[in-house]
């Protein structure tokens, strides 16, 4: 069962998508399109209405467009080809509307507006749409139909009258996005100036390699003028034209001028172009313009994915060096806190023994001997002798020096912790920092172009957006759990070591206490069999050190260091996180890398075509 839903969706995907083609031009441009629209690369809803709409020109009319400075008779011109005054001419204000000339049986015309509709009516309320002075539902463009032979095959585009300043508006008209070739128009008065050469540079791209330059109103010269302008202008233009011709749209007009006109030249241009080739290198051009478009999205999102690897590069290196730092730097503190501990030991060890004193004693022991019995003998001798409740109180009620000493020791050692905690922290905060960064400049990444994909930069953004979830909460919690360790190891310390004085004294002189009072009781008992014991200095800190468990915490902080473990588990932790963030980021440039493969080698299958 699930086999044959396998093979249905196999099935469906190669209708889809591996269509095959014929060798034609056409056939090849539509297998490269089917590509391009593979699911993967995500591609707009414009850019797949382009490139239906670049293949569907394949079977139309080439669009050739006039352009000329305003009153350059580019109206004259068409209404000759029209055979019709249809478009108004001489110097009247006009707003402009994009005017496309279409084949038709008869002459009428075709008002596209603003809101989708459209009109068909007669070709005289043309006036009306172009002049400024009649409110009109806004037209968005004119479509003129006429019974000439020259737009079976060619649909011609009146173009705004270029001005000198304006150099580079052309090309962003959209309407002129689909020309095939210009027919440039030059008053022959000042053909050839520096500002038109520049405006045709500007416009290039509008060009292609049919276009042609046409010189008008020749009738203003005589022959030899004719000549010298028309070679000057060759000079000029011939590196961006096909051909360089002068006419006369005012002797065209009458009949026994027109073979004068050199109108017919225009005219067998239109015939002699090769519409199979312009159409052909049009598309090329386009589909490579689409790809560049593709590629450069693409290449501007690897560009994003290097940067958050590159970040944390930084972040890795960072931590590197500052492990290094901060291992010394525990191992220093390690050494600290034990020196501390030991010379609170000797604090206190040095203040017990000052109250180990001598007191006079004595004790009763029955005389040995015919007739003493019963008679008990007096023995004076000197005693070692501690008061453990005296010396507690003196030490720490009646005097307090030493508890201020050692409350001030117990607070740097929280302190020492707290700069401890702050230092793992500092590393995650650059991180933090570094990331918020990114999603503030990509979280509302927006296209440039509107042929670029939605889908792939809402992504994106959606990617950014997340990027602290992604890429800091691994990172904050490596860094919680081991600050809690530190706290943990911390209250032990505290609890067990530098808050235990009190209680430490306390069962040291207790402790040396009693063992006096038993070599008392042994020394009373056989005084030369026992000796009275005297707490030797170096016994009650070896005592102190106990109770106050710092071989215990000897161990703990030199022999198998907690904190250094603490450290060196936190920055692996980091290292593993910071590989996987890699490896994450690495899948997603993966994406790219087949989108961009798919891309590139589309471009060269284009490049051979
Ligand atoms: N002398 C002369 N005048 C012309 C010629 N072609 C057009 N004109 C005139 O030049 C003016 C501007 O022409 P028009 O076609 O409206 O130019 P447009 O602004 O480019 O559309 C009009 O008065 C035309 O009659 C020509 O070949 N010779
Ligand atoms: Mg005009």
């Amino acid at each position: 069962m699930q086999i044959k839903i396998l093979n249905d969706f196999i099935n469906a995907y190669n209708n889809a998508f591996e269509v095959k083609f014929d060798e034609s031009f056409k056939g090849q441009i539509n297998a490269l399109c089917k590509r391009l629209k593979e699911p993967f690369m995500h591609l707009s809803k414009a850019m797949t209405d382009e490139l239906d709409e670049l293949l569907f020109s394949l079977d139309k009319n080439v669009n050739i467009a006039i352009i000329g400075q305003f009153s350059s008779g580019k109206s004259s011109l068409l209404n000759l080809l029209l055979k019709k005054e249809c478009l108004p001419t001489g110097v009247i204000p006009v707003t402009f509307k994009p005017t496309f000339l279409h084949f038709g049986k008869d002459y009428f015309l075709r008002i596209k507006f603003k809101d989708g509709s459209d009109k068909v009516t007669d070709i005289s309320e043309l006036a009306s749409y172009t002049d400024q002075r009649q409110s009109n539902k806004e037209a968005t463009s004119l479509h003129i139909y006429a019974p000439a032979t020259i737009l079976q095959e060619i649909t011609l585009v009146d173009t705004p009258g270029l001005n000198a300043n304006d150099t580079d508006t052309l090309t962003t008209m959209k309407e002129l996005s689909n020309t095939h070739a210009v027919v440039w128009l030059s008053l022959i008065d000042n053909a050839g100036k520096k500002s038109e050469e520049d405006a045709i540079k500007a416009n290039l791209e509008l060009l292609g390699g049919q276009s042609i330059c046409v010189l008008n109103q020749k009738d203003k010269l005589n022959e030899s003028e004719l000549n010298n302008v028309l070679n000057y202008a060759k000079g000029v233009f011939n590196q961006y034209f096909k051909e360089v011709i002068a006419i006369s749209c005012k002797e065209a007009k009458e009949e026994k001028s027109y073979e004068k006109s050199n109108f017919p030249l225009l005219l067998k241009y239109f015939e002699n172009l090769d519409k199979k080739s312009l159409k052909e290198n049009f598309t090329k051009r386009k589909m490579l313009y689409y790809t560049q478009i593709l590629e450069n999205e693409t290449r501007l999102f690897e560009e994003v994915f290097t940067r958050l690897q590159n970040e944390f590069k930084d972040f890795e290196s960072y931590l590197k060096e500052y492990f290094k730092n901060l291992l010394e730097r525990v191992e220093i503190l390690s050494h600290q806190l034990l020196d501390k501990l030991k010379s609170i030991s000797e604090r206190i060890s040095t203040e017990i023994f000052s109250y180990v004193k001598e007191k006079d004693a004595h004790f009763y022991k029955e005389a040995k001997g015919f007739l003493k019995n019963g008679l008990f003998i007096k023995y004076d001798y000197k005693s070692p002798y501690i008061s453990s409740d005296d010396a507690f109180l003196a030490m720490f009620y009646n005097s307090d020096i030493m508890s201020k000493e050692f409350k001030k020791t117990k607070n740097e050692l929280g302190i020492s912790f707290e700069n401890l905690k702050s230092d793992l922290r500092q590393g995650f905060e650059k991180l933090h920092k570094d990331i918020l960064l990114f999603k503030a400049r990509f979280s509302n990444l927006q296209k440039d172009n509107f042929l670029q994909s939605e889908i792939n930069f809402s992504e994106l953004r959606a990617f950014a957006n997340a990027s602290d979830e992604y890429f800091l909460k691994d990172f904050e919690k490596a860094l919680f759990k081991h600050c809690l360790e530190i706290d943990i190891f911390f209250e032990k310390l505290n609890l067990k070591a530098f808050a235990n004085y009190e209680n430490a004294t306390k069962l040291s002189l207790s402790f040396f206490s009693r063992k006096i009072n038993e070599s008392r009781a042994f020394y009373e008992l056989d005084s030369t069999q026992f000796s009275l014991f005297y707490p030797k200095k170096s016994e009650i800190y070896e005592r102190v050190l106990t109770e106050l468990n710092v071989y215990e915490f000897e161990a703990l902080l030199i022999s198998k260091p907690v904190i250094t473990k603490i450290i060196k588990s936190f920055f692996n932790e980091n290292f593993d996180i910071i590989s996987q963030k890699n490896s994450f980021i690495d899948e997603k440039k993966s994406e790219l890398n087949k989108r961009l493969s798919l891309i590139l080698s589309i471009k060269k299958d284009l490049e051979n075509l």
